[in-house]
């Protein structure tokens, strides 16, 4: 499993220039489609749990604990996500999730959560690969967001290692780059993070508040209670 550690930046008008002047190779140009699900009542992002299907592949974004409180620009301008992308651990995880809120407020009775057990131990685990919708009905997922972005992707070769940087137009408008290390889980964060700050510097790129991404915007725009509960608990 990795830990992806990112910056997102603003992208202004200069940016592809300012990445060929600092030798970043382009790596590629794609589109693709996100769809993100969760609870009726928000219960994996109110804790910070991203659960995506793109293009056909499932991945679960955890909250990486930081093991730190944040002292300093480059530690507060990143994030950092577990990133799981096998399905039946993913199923695990998220249906633990779920029981784990339930048994919290009592809210489920004795067949919602047998159903939900079985996803767990992915008892299902042929007819949910072949069929999304079964095991996202029984924990009683939908989807909440669904766009797609175009990314131009860029590699920059340093002697700690290679960074990548993204530069993402969502179909609903919103423009950001990122930059981004992935680091093997119990590798060296701190390593990551100044590898992600030495290169903001060499964009130029001034310690502004942290910017927001697609998601951002997208609940902003389409899912206010959602984008509320969010900011509320301070996930956003
Ligand atoms: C973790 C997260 C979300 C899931 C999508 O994450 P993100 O990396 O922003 O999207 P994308 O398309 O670049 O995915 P990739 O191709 O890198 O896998 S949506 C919201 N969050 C939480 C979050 C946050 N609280 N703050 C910031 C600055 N970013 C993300």
């Amino acid at each position: 499993m990795t830990v992806e550690v990112e910056r997102k930046f603003v992208c202004d008008a200069e940016i592809i220039g300012k990445l060929q002047d600092i030798g970043a190779q382009c790596i590629g140009q794609w589109q693709f489609r996100d769809q993100y699900f969760d609870s009726p009542n928000f219960i994996l992002t109110l804790k910070n749990f991203w659960l995506r299907c793109r293009e056909g592949l499932w991945e679960l974004k955890c909250p990486a604990v930081s093991g730190t409180t944040p002292d300093n620009d480059t530690e507060t301008l990143c994030t950092r996500y577990r990133e799981i992308t096998s399905l039946p651990l993913i199923q695990s995880e998220v249906s633990r999730i779920i029981r784990e809120h339930t048994a919290e407020g009592s809210e489920s009775n004795s067949s919602q959560r047998e159903q939900i057990d079985k996803v767990a131990e992915n008892e299902d685990t042929e007819i949910c690969s072949a069929d999304d919708t079964k095991w996202l009905n029984d924990l009683n997922l939908v989807c909440f967001a669904e766009f797609k972005t175009e990314r131009c992707s860029y590699t920059l070769e340093r002697e700690t290692g290679a960074v990548r940087v993204d530069l993402d137009q969502a179909d609903f408008g919103h423009c950001v780059g990122e930059i981004e290390v992935l680091v093997p889980e119990g590798g060296d964060m701190n390593a990551a993070l100044q590898r992600i700050s030495a290169i903001a510097v060499e964009l130029g790129l001034s310690c502004e508040k942290k910017v927001k991404g697609k998601m951002h915007v997208y609940l902003q725009r389409y899912r206010p209670e959602h984008y509320e509960e969010l900011l509320s608990a301070q996930i956003l």
